[in-house]
């Protein structure tokens, strides 16, 4: 397969001045006429008339009227054109129903649907499928379905056919197209600027009690953006249709985005708390996308993270204006930490902005995503935040219709700012995590911080040179009172010493408070300086982190040493769980423990192999700890914060159940699960019932309630990925691969949609020590299916693979068996570029 080099990026040789599209629906012969003004671009130098396609039946192909015969790879067409401007037409035949990868125009339980980002439109028709060629589109569609939809505003509409116009010039990526018997549940919205958008939010007939959360979330990120960004919506129409069979989570398409059913519909007896609030995040970003990527979209792939990063940065923002800024913000570090951190440290590293690919499809990644986002949050601390104010207004102002780079990006910041951001920009050149090791010495008054940055080399980055990294601190003194609030020392060098002088008394250094930078941090603190952070740090990020850092060291401990946990710790937990003037949201993630995979990560940093059946051992021991050395507060706690108003997704009420749940979790390792059994039979909401059921599994009492729930919810798709999801999540590790396999033989589990297959795989790769267990089933497993989904849908197949991407942590014994899967799979006849790329990458 061809790699594609950033370096080798140039303009293509023609504009396109307009696009008109006609679809006749059907759903094995579907066709697509196409007439498209071209002219030539004064700024490229090739001109050779390449138009992308693949999987297309050409019918017919003229030039300004007259037949042409291009010539036809299977990857586009080459075709001799003239030195002026001209009209291409063509008609081709495309199959819809038998697109079971679900990029272009594919069906979904009848519906027709398509999703181009990033190189699907080229399946669509012929067309120069890069996202720097921008026009503007007309479509038609044709065919026998009440909702036929298109990007922008509609121009006409009859029975059976209707026509669309979009003002905005888009890329291809940005189409869109969705024909079916869907039911809208309809509001509206005045913009700033006095505009009336019709909002619409397009489902399955059945499904229309489950569309409310979703609307009042887009009408929330429409008002933020303008109250924040001070950027309007900009058509007369805003639609959503939600589909079941999608890749992605949701796609952005200019006035038609189209959303995974999983991350739009919720109900409160369907949907757990997090199910909403991710709801809410996800219309949020991909709202934010119409100005954030398709207002200024990017020039090329390897720009993917100028609209990411920035969008996954806007829609944290709105979370934490929307729920508690402190809980989002640990959140997002735990998920940056699982996800993230694992790639950069691994075989799949890339920067920020790679520089090389086969497929793009497998660089929608959490570097590019969350790394991106992060790379964000530092530049807006290090110019602050009116500057970074200022510097978002020139970039719409001065970028808006452009297909842009970093480049771009940066430049505003350094018009803005006058900063020179040349050393900067490594963050988005470099891959890997880079380590900051501090160490500290007091003298009379004065405190001397030396801090040290390493990044290690990696294939993508063999000599990583030293990153800015702001490194938000404060200072606590011994009587726990803060003498040195919040301050950022820009951090340029290899190595760098800071001095604070005047104080007291030696204090306690609160280094990376809000996770200034996303970096490992080594800073030697004894656990009774922890537990004083713990009880005392005004940053509530690093007062969670201090904890964290007490619950791993006690996890790393057992594991070490046996079972001793030093009660210091197990004190200072219980006075901030019991702490009434602390959000109960917050309390319950200071009672979440680090992974069993960070825990392996931490033992591989350590330089040790991690043995997962050790570090499952340690988990388990030490939630019995915690349950005998909180017993008193247990129940306590769990009764005051119950809900007793009508359910809401609000963070309030989700942060009591939150809480509470925490509770039922420890409780039930002792009470045989009496209480999660009631709670179970009384739950009016699925995060209620879904705890519930999860504590009667552990406990050996989920047989029942298993089938109850089966019985209760066999008809709602999205309860039943739960059902499937669970059983794996929950299994003993001895038995993970077993229950996973028993799950692909139920009737339900339809293994060609994303959502159902990820809900038994995607558990089981996430379970670590069923997954790595040394029998080798749960590797095994995995690669079967992988195989088996490669023919259909390579995209999600790709995603999946980065299971593996960790093997080289674990012992011989293990890594031979993987070997053997990673082979065995790299052998299959037929393997998609994007399983063969990723797996490549990760066998090294
Ligand atoms: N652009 C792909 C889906 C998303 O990031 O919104
Ligand atoms: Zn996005």
């Amino acid at each position: 397969p061809q790699t594609i080099y950033l370096s080798d990026y140039s303009p293509f040789g023609y504009l396109v001045d307009s696009v008109s599209l006609i679809f006749d629906l059907a759903p094995h012969t579907t066709r697509v006429k196409s007439r498209i003004a071209f002219r030539p671009n004064p700024d490229a130098t090739d001109g050779t008339f390449f138009l992308h396609g693949e999987a297309l039946t050409l019918i017919s192909a003229t030039i300004d009227g007259a037949p042409v015969s291009p010539d036809i790879t299977p990857q586009g067409l080459i075709c001799a054109v003239p030195d002026a401007p001209f009209v291409w037409e063509s008609e081709v035949e495309i199959d819809p129903a038998n697109n079971t990868a679900l990029e272009g125009l594919y069906m979904s339980n009848g519906m027709y649907c398509t999703q181009c980002e990033a190189e699907g439109f080229r399946k669509i028709t012929y067309y120069p499928d890069r996202p720097d060629v921008m026009a503007i589109f007309d479509v038609t569609i044709n065919g026998p379905h009440p909702v036929l939809l298109s990007n922008g505003n509609p121009v006409k509409s009859a029975p059976d056919t209707a026509q669309w116009h979009d003002p905005w010039p888009k890329p291809a990526y940005l189409f869109a197209l969705v024909a079916g018997d869907l039911v809208a549940h309809s509001d509206s919205f005045t913009t700033m600027e006095g505009r009336h958008v019709a909002l619409n939010l397009y489902v399955r007939p059945g499904d229309e009690g489950k569309c409310d959360f979703g609307m009042r979330a887009l009408k929330a990120s429409m008002k933020w953006d303008e109250d924040v960004y001070g950027r309007a919506y900009d058509l007369d129409l805003f639609n959503i249709v939600a589909v079941d069979d999608f890749n992605m989570g949701a796609m952005e398409n200019k006035g038609l985005n189209i959303f995974n059913s999983s991350v739009v519909l919720a109900s409160p007896e369907t949907s757990t708390d997090m199910n909403f609030e991710r709801i809410e995040a996800i219309i949020a970003h991909e709202y934010f996308h119409n100005w954030t990527g398709n207002r200024i979209t990017c020039r090329d792939w390897f720009q993917l993270c100028l609209k990411e990063g920035l969008t996954v940065f806007r829609d944290s923002q709105f979370t934490c204006d929307m729920r508690s800024a402190p809980v989002k913000r640990i959140s997002d570090v735990i998920d940056l930490r699982a996800r993230q951190f694992p790639e950069d440290q691994g075989p799949l590293a890339h920067p920020v902005r790679p520089e090389s690919f086969q497929e793009i499809n497998n660089f929608y990644t959490a570097t590019v995503y969350e790394k991106g986002a992060e790379v964000i949050g530092m530049l807006r601390r290090l110019v602050g935040d009116a500057a970074y104010a200022r510097a978002l207004d020139l970039y719409f102002d001065r970028h808006d219709g452009d297909a842009a780079t970093i480049e771009d990006w940066l430049q505003v910041f350094e018009d803005t700012t006058d900063r020179d951001l040349s050393q900067f920009k490594r963050w988005y050149t470099q891959a890997g995590t880079p380590h900051l090791h501090v160490s500290e010495s007091f003298e009379l008054d004065t405190l001397t911080l030396t801090l040290r940055q390493e990044t290690p080399p990696s294939a993508a980055t063999p000599a990583p040179a030293p990153l800015v990294i702001p490194i938000a601190l404060g200072l606590i003194g011994p009587d726990g009172e803060e003498v040195l609030d919040t301050r950022v020392l820009e951090m340029t060098k290899a190595e760098q010493s800071f001095r604070f002088t005047g104080l007291d008394a030696q204090p306690i250094a609160s280094i990376l408070r809000g996770f200034s930078a996303p970096v490992i941090l080594h800073h030697d603190l004894s656990d009774a300086d922890r537990v004083h952070l713990l009880a005392h740090d005004t940053d509530p990020f690093n007062r969670w982190e201090a904890g964290r850092t007490l619950a791993r060291k006690a996890l790393l401990g057992i594991i070490e040493r046996g079972t001793q946990v030093d009660a210091a710790y197990l004190n200072g937990l219980r006075a901030v769980i019991t702490d009434e003037r602390l959000d109960p949201a917050y309390r319950a993630l200071m009672m979440g423990l680090p992974s069993q995979s960070d825990l392996a990560s931490a033992l591989h940093e350590r330089g040790q192999t991690p043995d997962p059946a050790a570090i499952h051992y340690a988990s388990e021991a030490m939630r019995d700890i915690l349950a005998s050395h909180l017993a008193d507060d247990l129940q306590a706690l769990y009764h005051a914060h119950q809900v007793s108003e009508p359910y809401q997704p609000d963070a309030d009420q989700s942060g009591q159940r939150a809480l509470s749940n925490a509770m039922l979790s420890l409780i039930s390792r002792t009470d045989g699960a009496a209480l999660a059994m009631r709670q179970f039979q009384g739950a009016d909401n699925m995060t209620q019932q879904l705890a519930a059921l999860a504590c009667g599994i552990r406990a050996g009492q989920g047989d029942e309630m298993l089938a109850h729930f089966e019985a209760q919810w066999k008809d709602d798709r999205l309860v039943m990925d739960k059902w499937f999801g669970l059983q794996v999540h929950e299994a003993a590790p001895e038995n993970a691969a077993a229950v996973a396999k028993k799950l692909t033989e139920h009737p339900d589990f339809n293994w060609k949609n994303p959502n159902r297959f990820r809900s038994v795989f995607g558990m089981l790769a996430m379970h670590h020590a069923g997954f790595h267990h040394a029998s080798g089933a749960g590797y095994r497993l995995l690669a079967d299916w992988l195989i088996r989904l490669d023919a259909v849908n390579p995209q999600t197949t790709a995603r999946m693979c980065s299971a593996f991407q960790t093997w080289r942590r674990y012992d011989p014994d293990r890594q031979a068996i993987i070997k053997e899967q990673l082979d065995r799979i790299l052998g299959t006849e037929g393997l998609s570029r994007d399983s063969a790329e990723m797996l490549t990458r990760i066998r090294g």
